[in-house]
């Protein structure tokens, strides 16, 4: 069983390296982000709530991504690991994986943090936005509340992780399989 988080600001990667990791190590995605758009695209009463926080680049209630985990977790009991892409987002959500992960007799190996300029990060998402459909990337004023949650409440929750001597910055400009083996080369050391 390993664990671990794919962590960095919107636009750094990190569904991009997880779709490369998961078909190399098998690990379960969970994607609070995927998760969220699916409950979107099924018109539910999660996904209405959900989309119009979304679209203004404002995070999700905790209490609302910290459910889905926790039953994420429940529906994937063989699971020969768990990749965490975009959660956790807040300390609050850090401590609640903690404990259900606790409760599973599981803790995370490592958090991969990928570390990407702001100007790079703008334009990637843009980018995305003229091909995606995804309301959130098509807007820079959206994409800037975006980067300001992940600043304002996403960046401290590295620091949560480096208290356990969890957290390594992985550069993340450059070809998406130059970063992909930079970040094999990290799981490959505890994996
Ligand atoms: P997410 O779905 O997590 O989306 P993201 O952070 O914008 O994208 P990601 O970082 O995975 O994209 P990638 O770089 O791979 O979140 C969306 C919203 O959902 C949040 O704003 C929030 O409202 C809500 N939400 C989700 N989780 C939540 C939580 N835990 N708590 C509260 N709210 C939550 O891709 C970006 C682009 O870059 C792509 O076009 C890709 O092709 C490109 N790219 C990737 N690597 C590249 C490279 N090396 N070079 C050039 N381009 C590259």
């Amino acid at each position: 069983m390993f664990n671990l988080i794919l962590f960095g600001p919107p636009g750094s990667g990190k569904g991009t390296q997880s779709e490369k990791l998961i078909s190399l190590y098998g690990f379960k995605h969970l994607s609070t982000g995927d998760i969220l758009r699916n409950e979107i695209k099924n018109g539910t009463a999660l996904g209405l709530e959900a989309k119009m926080l979304m679209d203004r680049g404002i995070l999700v209630p905790d209490a609302v991504v910290i459910g889905m985990i926790g039953k994420a977790l429940e529906d994937n009991p063989g699971a020969n690991g768990f990749l965490f892409d975009g959660f956790p987002r807040t300390n609050a959500q850090a401590e609640a994986l903690d404990t259900l992960l606790a409760e599973k007799n599981m803790s995370i190996n490592v958090v991969l943090a990928l570390q990407v300029s702001k100007t790079e990060l703008i334009k990637r998402l843009l980018n995305r936005g003229l091909t995606s459909g995804r309301t959130d990337d098509v807007n820079e004023a959206v994409i800037g509340s975006r980067i300001e949650e992940y600043e304002r409440k996403t960046a401290a929750v590295a620091d949560y992780y480096k208290k356990f001597d969890k957290v390594v910055y992985i550069p993340g400009e450059g070809s998406v399989n130059e970063i992909f083996d930079k970040l094999t080369s990290e799981i490959g050391k505890r994996h």
